[in-house]
């Protein structure tokens, strides 16, 4: 393909490129097996002045495949995605996780998966990468503090981990723990939050097919300061729901308390639905400012309840009065 500068080429088009090359590899290398990340290499074929973990031909092959789960709108640039995160294990700035993620190692992992099962167990990252398809969806990830991103992640649903540990009658909740280890994880050496960070979903809402256990976004391994090697997404849901570098999975008969609860119930409630006709105490939820689309003087967007998805999760909330359970 002709080169073209960094200016001509517009984040779709690199990422276009990409999937196409992407394609390429998985036809021509049928049969290979898991390779491991390759590192920098990635880098070549892109505009990006990022350093990018690089390719996993485990989510080479993505297909789109959950119906009615795409967002049309335009894809958030890779470098906003990459360099503007929440993620207090790195401090509480949106630069601080680009800048100090480094030090996490996201290989070798292993999640456990533990409480009301049939089968605890503990899954390696290699095995989680065959458990079930590579999927590609695009999700809208909208932050309670008022501004989101639309962005190409690679996984599978979460209900493919659950199913396998057999969870039992009394398993009413999901209780998700990230890592909390000082020596990769500078913020947890703070008291901004209750380590680990734990969040939780009603059994129901982690067994929905629009829950997500990413690997990757943008076609490529997941970059450290998004969580890697593997994070939640909860379409409809705020993202702090989304908990990053997950490495326990617990079912649980009660509800669990998420950090952000113990640290300011009033502010974090544990369904958190995005819905922008219940505000948060200190930030609008009626509408968005999407980042990378412009500057501070672009419209923002309408938020949209249940971001987008009521038509898929809206009777998961049937009968519920949403003010009390935000
Ligand atoms: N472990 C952990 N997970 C986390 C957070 C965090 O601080 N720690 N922040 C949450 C918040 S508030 C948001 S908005 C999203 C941000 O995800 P992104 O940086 O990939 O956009 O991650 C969520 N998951
Ligand atoms: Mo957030």
């Amino acid at each position: 393909m002709a080169h073209a500068t960094p200016s001509e080429i517009t984040p779709q088009q690199v990422y276009q490129q990409r999937r196409d090359v992407l394609r390429q590899m998985a036809a021509g290398a049928a049969g290979v097996t898991l390779s491991a990340w390759t590192g920098q290499e990635a880098l070549a074929q892109s505009a990006s002045v990022v350093k990018r973990p690089g390719k996993l031909a485990a989510l080479a092959g993505a297909r789109s495949t959950v119906s009615g789960a795409q967002v049309a709108d335009k894809l958030t640039p890779y470098e906003d995605v990459s360099s503007y995160n929440n993620f207090y294990e790195f401090g509480t700035d949106k630069s601080d996780p680009a800048q100090a993620a480094h030090t996490l190692k996201p290989r070798p992992w292993a999640i456990s998966i533990e409480g009301e099962v049939g089968k605890p167990q503990k899954l390696g990252l290699e095995d989680l990468l065959k458990l079930a398809p590579m999927e590609e969806r695009i999700y809208r990830l909208r932050c309670v503090e008022g501004w989101s991103m639309v962005i190409p992640w690679v996984g599978y649903s979460l209900s493919s981990i659950i199913k396998r540990a057999e969870p039992n009658s009394r398993a009413k909740y999901v209780e998700f723990v990230s890592l909390a280890d000082p020596k990769q994880m500078p913020g947890v050496r703070s008291s901004v939050l209750d380590w680990p960070y734990v969040e939780g979903l009603r059994i129901d809402e982690a067994m929905h097919p629009l829950t997500l256990m990413a690997f990757g976004l943008y076609g490529e391994v997941l970059p450290n300061q998004n969580g890697a090697p593997l994070r939640l997404v909860v379409p409809w849901k705020y993202g702090f729901k989304s908990a990053k570098s997950i490495v326990k999975i617990r079912l649980v008969e009660k509800q669990p308390k998420s950090s952000w609860e113990k640290s300011a119930a009033s502010e974090y409630g544990f369904y958190s639905n995005v819905n922008p006709k219940v505000d948060h105490p200190r930030w609008s939820q009626s509408s968005e400012r999407r980042i990378g689309d412009g500057g501070l003087f672009t419209p923002r967007k309408p938020t949209l309840m249940f971001n987008g998805y009521e038509a898929q999760v809206g009777q998961l909330y049937a009968g519920m009065d949403l003010k009390k359970n935000y």
